[in-house]
């Protein structure tokens, strides 16, 4: 079977988003609503356990803050809100760059007519802030679906966002390959039946990765080679179309 189409997540694996953007944009509101809740780096790396900015909302008050009365759904709707006019200003700023390889090989798979996808658990404005901000407007055009948020019951580590995205292109997961860079990202991929790359990040490098067809430090580059961490080697030390199509292959 030929490689079809490359699914990938946002957070974590297009971008380093979370450390510097969302918890930020997360601080940034809580501060202008006047809460004196602060995410520091560690409990956000604790939080990250929780997929869905307003599930992880949810679960900081009552892990953190049981002592607090409680606040209702369309509150804590609001201040998300809030959190992610911040996150895109930010991204509209240029604050965020894309990981190493990834502009690369989007444009390599383009050019090898390999359909492309996204599945994330982050809000769909958020995605179009990324793409529009690091890629250029056009490449919203690049996604045959965007696949984000709330457009699933189940966020991730649930497959649900993944059988969206495959549903609406019509594919068969073994035709494909998802881009993950967390446990609960992977675990998605891989009960939806995809095989997946894994380039870890800073809040996921101690993650279980076992399930994966390859771990590695990021997608690389000719100029900047990836680290190969676990399973399938890449040909050469940066990931391009050819080593996908291998991957693919032994799956
Ligand atoms: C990403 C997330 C998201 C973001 C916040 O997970 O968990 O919730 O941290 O986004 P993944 P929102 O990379 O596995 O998709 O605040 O917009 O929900
Ligand atoms: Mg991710």
């Amino acid at each position: 079977m030929t490689l079809a189409a490359l699914l990938f997540d946002v957070d974590g694996t297009l971008a380093d988003t979370e450390r510097d953007g969302h918890r930020l944009a997360f601080n940034q509101a809580f501060a202008a609503a006047g809460l004196d809740w602060n995410w520091s780096v560690d409990l956000y790396g604790e939080l990250l356990a929780i997929t869905g900015g307003k599930e992880r909302m949810r679960y900081y008050l009552q892990r953190y803050r049981p002592e607090l009365p409680p606040i209702a759904d369309d509150v804590l709707a609001d201040l998300h809100k809030a959190k992610t006019r911040y996150y895109t200003q930010l991204l509209a700023q240029g604050g965020i760059p894309l990981r190493p390889g990834v502009e690369r090989l989007l444009h390599e798979a383009r050019t090898a007519g390999l359909r492309l996808a996204i599945a994330t658990t982050t809000t769909p404005e958020n995605v179009t802030a990324l793409l529009t901000h690091t890629l250029g407007p056009e490449s919203l055009g690049w996604f045959e679906v965007i696949a984000a948020g709330d457009i699933v019951p189940a966020k991730k580590p649930a497959p649900d966002i993944y059988h969206y995205a495959l549903a609406q292109m019509q594919l068969d997961p073994a035709d494909c390959l998802a881009f993950e860079d967390s446990a609960n990202g992977l675990q998605a991929a891989t009960s939806a039946g995809l095989a997946t790359v894994v380039t870890i990040n800073a809040y996921t490098a101690d993650h279980d990765f076992s399930n994966a067809l390859t771990v590695l430090s990021d997608l690389g580059e000719p100029h900047a080679p990836a680290l190969h961490l676990s399973g399938q080697p890449p040909l050469q030390a940066w990931v391009d179309v050819a080593t996908l199509c291998h991957w693919h292959t032994q799956r």
